[in-house]
């Protein structure tokens, strides 16, 4: 861990600023099926990745986070695994994985493995064991219960089907899966399991990997005695568990130990994907006298245009609420730590979801929220496809599509007789899909991603939006998102910088104050399509820009003015 002296300025003097290499570069989200392919089987691999590490190097990110590439039946994409140890053919071998590693590393570029360890596949042979009898050595690494009255054993809904319990025919009981059925839970209480799971993290650790991304690493323990959830009821007549599996004890204790038995004493980064996680959690996660882990994700600005009864549950939102989300884990997290992200392989495209699809402002829209994100407190993490404006995908039938939640969504919407409508609206808004298309290279065919028959389509507007065309034009995204990430290398108050939120009102302008060491930044991003003139604060002397969407920087005779969807970054002296 490194130490320096600096100090945050403000009412009062904040403790010297611990210094980390995850807090400072930016990291890049690789969805491995979907990023390029190598060998012709329409489907992306490591060494397609290795393939391409002159753009991660041009692109200047510091760090990968490169979605699972286990040994999985691609159940749910790879976030079912049956071998934690093993690649699946797919993707390629172990050695691939080590290449990757290597090559990587002569950059200066760490590596995090994704690390899905709340389930396994049902093709683990853990499970494969587990569920042949009640006495097999290994049933108690799952979640079993009798039924109820005939039924499941409590009224809990899962992610992706009806309901979170499986019958499983040889043992006469019902398995919990809080994902797809052929996603059962690891039974977390049983010290069997957490001392495979910590051995095969350290196997991990000694190969050479930088850290780990956790995936719902929240929802590792559930209430004792599985009680049923409150909560609004479903279209399938179901309840969704929230308080009965998300940060419940002792998940915390939990997460100590593991740290404990495997990176606690190592330079690596561990963040940790936290769904339905209050603030007060998210400081404990990362900030308690041990360490538990390094930083989370929140989903509070994700989970904002969602009903109660979640994601296909459209709510409309305004800017303020956006900002009153973000901002409150900015300056509530503390000594603690946030990964920052618009998106991810699970989520609509940011353009679509926070800011235009609309052809005349997607540029500078796409460059405005990259503004916002690498500025904000904590680690920018940037999903592929970011960086080049991508949007979400037009639909036009449901054989396009993949994933087994919208598949599972579809069905539950034909068998319940839900409005067609309705149906299209959450799959164009929502389905994940939306994020997993294959990225696209160039305006050739397949996009460059492919020489044969891609597993999903394109987006149909690969030819104009593609990596090829953002490079050859200096005003793309994708140059803007290389001074961005170049900045962020210069400037220690991007990370590090005291956040404070101005004109928290405003329903189309973003702007926010860092302050370090006598340094002061103000951030302004502008939601709208209207031109908007800020008067700056009377106390601010010699302004200058740092960095502008637009072509002309807005700083004037102490205003700032921004036009569509731009974005200006100044430095200004108290
Ligand atoms: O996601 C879990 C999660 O909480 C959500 O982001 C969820 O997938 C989404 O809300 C459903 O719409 C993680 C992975 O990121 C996801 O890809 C996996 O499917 C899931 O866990 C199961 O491993």
């Amino acid at each position: 861990m490194l130490h320096t002296n600096m100090k945050v300025k403000g009412d009062c003097e904040m403790e010297p600023i611990k210094r980390h290499w995850w807090k400072e570069c930016v990291f890049y989200q690789i969805y491995p099926r979907s990023f390029q392919d190598s060998n012709g089987d329409g489907f992306g691999d490591i060494r397609g990745i290795i393939n391409r590490i002159d753009y991660l190097v041009e692109l200047g990110v510091g760090a990968i986070w490169l979605g699972p590439v286990f040994k999985s039946p691609q159940d749910d994409m790879g976030y079912d695994i049956s071998d934690y140890r093993d690649i699946y053919e797919g993707f390629g071998t172990l050695a691939d994985w080590e290449e990757l590693r290597d090559k990587l590393h002569e950059h200066d570029i760490k590596l995090l493995v994704d690390l899905v360890v709340n389930h396994t596949s049902d093709e683990h042979p853990w499970f494969i064991e587990a569920r042949k009898s009640r006495d097999n050595p290994k049933h108690d690494y799952y979640i079993w219960r009798d039924g109820k009255d005939g039924k499941e054993p409590n009224n809990w809904s899962s992610f992706f089907t009806p309901s979170a319990w499986e019958y499983n025919e040889p043992t006469g009981e019902y398995y919990l899966h809080l994902f797809s059925k052929r996603q059962p839970d690891l039974n977390w209480e049983n010290p069997e399991v957490r001392d495979e799971i910590y051995s095969m993290m350290n196997w991990w650790l000694e190969r050479g990997a930088d850290g780990f991304r956790m995936d719902v690493i929240n929802l590792l323990c559930k209430t004792k005695g599985l009680p049923d959830a409150s909560g609004p009821v479903d279209m399938n007549g179901y309840v969704f568990p929230t308080e009965h599996m998300s940060n419940v004890p002792p998940i915390h204790e939990l997460l100590e130990e593991m740290a404990e038995k495997t990176y606690g004493d190592r330079d690596v980064f561990t963040v940790g994907e936290c769904c339905a996680m209050p603030l007060e959690e998210g400081v404990k996660y990362t900030s308690g006298k041990k360490r538990q882990i390094d930083a989370v994700f929140s989903f509070e600005h994700i989970d904002m245009d969602a009903q109660p009864l979640g994601k296909w549950y459209y709510r409309p939102w305004k800017l303020p609420e956006l900002k009153e989300k973000l901002a409150k884990w900015q300056t509530g997290i503390g000594d603690g730590w946030v990964g920052l992200f618009w998106s991810n392989q699970d989520q609509p495209r940011a353009l679509s979801r926070f800011g235009t699809t609309d052809e005349r402002y997607r540029v500078q829209c796409a460059k405005m929220l990259g503004t916002i994100l690498h500025n904000l407190h904590g680690t920018p993490f940037i999903y592929q496809g970011e960086e080049i404006g991508m949007v979400n995908v037009p639909w036009t039938s449901v054989d396009q599509l993949r994933d087994v939640e919208i598949l599972n969504f579809v069905n539950d919407c034909r068998n319940t007789g839900a409005p067609e409508d309705f149906m299209w609206q959450a799959i164009w808004r929502k389905a994940r899909d939306n994020a997993r298309v294959p990225m696209p290279w160039d305006d050739s065919k397949n996009g460059g991603f492919t020489t044969g028959e891609p597993w999903i389509m394109l987006n149909p507007d690969y030819k104009e939006i593609n990596v090829a065309s953002a490079m050859a034009d200096p005003d793309s995204v994708y140059w803007y998102y290389r001074r961005l990430i170049e900045l962020r290398k210069h400037n220690l108050i991007m990370p590090y910088g005291e956040f404070k939120l101005l004109w928290p009102e405003d329903e189309a302008l973003f702007a926010f104050e860092k302050h370090l060491d006598g340094e002061h930044w103000l951030i302004a991003g502008n939601f709208s399509d209207k031109e908007i003139t800020v008067t700056l604060p009377a106390e601010y002397k010699n302004c200058g820009t740092v960095i502008s969407t637009m072509k002309t920087h807005g700083l004037g005779d102490g205003k700032l003015t921004l036009g569509a969807w731009e974005a200006e970054v100044i430095s200004f002296e108290l």
